[in-house]
């Protein structure tokens, strides 16, 4: 059933997964002449670009306003589309009778897939509602079920709270396709760092894109965070390198580090971020404490091969998932935190400041059930 309804569609997939890779730098190399030029066989090309002096923003101008009661509204309306995939109606296929028999097993296993829940996970799913068949009686029963099972599936994504450090500044690496949330993410964590008080430093790896470095600035500016950036084209590497540096002097918390957008099946790109990686660990040998690989919700199941693909090349410690708000592909991220073992750290609802909140499974649930 599945699989019929999944070869009907995957013209769509592939669709939008190649909307996803035109705007890659698809013909970028790690040793362009977009970038400055590598030092043969050494990460010390870290100290070759030069740099400019790094700026230090005015303390937080912008507080984070939330109220859980606030951000669940908020969640449940952004997530209403894939509720209304994922709920609606189950009452009129339960019409007129009690049993769940498989004309509304059927109509159920569309949904989730038409909510992007993907082929692998709805199967599972569906093989976890079918033996419990037999006690479903009734539409509330079969939203109860289904709540349960999803609940199951991506209980284990709950972020713990992370360890402290070995060493300071703790350095988060920011890593994803193009598009999808990147630098947005950066500015939403480092106001939220910055109201719990933390000493917050950004740093403008990305410097690929024209107006990406401005655009992080604003960002930090926002936030109440160091900026460290050199100049447009500039090796990514040395501003990690130097950003790292900036932040020990400073006696930073946290630095965050931005990158540009690359398309996960792009060898040489990926080894740019290897570098960058290394050239961080030279700085603090157990940096970056956290790889981040930002998604966006409404790539759907491209999500999910850009999550499989960025972990076996660079290996990340976790997801953030963004553009929930409005999204029919809500199901997504049950599909990626069912196949990835990785905590899904934080999700987007919005392009506003304080639209970030950390996962929470369960409050999740209740906003697509
Ligand atoms: N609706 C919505 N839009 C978002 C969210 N997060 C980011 N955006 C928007 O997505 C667009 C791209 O965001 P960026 O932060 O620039 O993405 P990026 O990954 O840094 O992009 P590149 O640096 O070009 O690779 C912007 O218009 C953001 O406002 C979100 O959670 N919801
Ligand atoms: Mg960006």
């Amino acid at each position: 059933m599945a699989i019929r309804w999944f070869k009907k569609n995957k013209s769509g997939d592939d669709a939008s997964a190649s909307r996803a890779g035109e705007e890659s730098r698809e013909n970028a190399d790690v040793d362009s002449p977009k970038g400055p030029p590598a030092a043969a066989g050494s990460d010390d090309s870290a100290q070759e670009s030069e740099p400019i002096e790094p700026k230090t923003c005015a303390a937080g101008d912008q507080q984070i306003e939330e109220s859980k009661s606030g951000f669940f509204g908020r969640l449940r309306k952004g997530l209403s589309k894939t509720r209304e995939i994922l709920t609606t109606d189950i009452d009129d296929l339960f019409l007129g009778k009690k049993e769940l028999d498989a004309a509304i097993l059927e109509e159920l296993e569309e949904r989730l897939i038409t909510a992007d829940l993907g082929v692998q996970t709805t199967m599972a799913l569906m093989e976890k509602i079918s033996k419990r068949a037999r006690k479903i009686s009734g539409p509330q029963d079969l939203k109860a079920a289904i709540k349960e099972e999803i609940l199951s599936m991506i209980v284990g994504a709950k972020p713990h709270p992370p360890e402290k450090p070995a060493s300071r500044p703790r350095v988060i690496l920011v890593l994803g396709v193009n598009g999808v949330g990147k630098t947005t993410t950066i500015g939403k964590l480092a106001a939220r760092a910055a109201s719990e008080g933390q000493k917050v430093l950004i740093a403008a790896a990305d410097t690929f894109r024209a107006a990406a470095i401005e655009q992080l600035e604003i960002w930090a500016k926002r936030a109440g965070a160091d900026f460290v950036r050199h100049k447009d084209g500039a090796d990514p590497a040395a501003v990690a390198f130097d950003s790292i540096e900036a932040a020990i002097a400073r006696d930073m918390d946290l630095v965050l580090v931005d990158t540009a957008g690359r398309l996960h099946t792009k060898v040489n790109l990926m080894a740019e971020l290897k570098k960058i990686k290394r050239t961080i660990g030279k700085k603090i040998p157990d940096a970056p404490h956290e790889s981040l690989l930002v998604l966006d919700a409404t790539t759907g199941q491209n999500a999910l091969s850009q999550a499989k693909l960025f972990h076996e090349e660079v290996g990340i410690t976790g997801l953030v998932m963004t553009k929930l708000d409005g999204t029919a592909k809500g199901g997504v991220v049950v599909s990626v935190c069912n196949s990835m073992q990785l905590p899904l750290h934080y999700i987007g609802v919005g392009e506003k400041i304080d639209d970030l909140q950390p996962f929470d499974p369960e409050q999740y649930v209740d906003a697509i059930v």
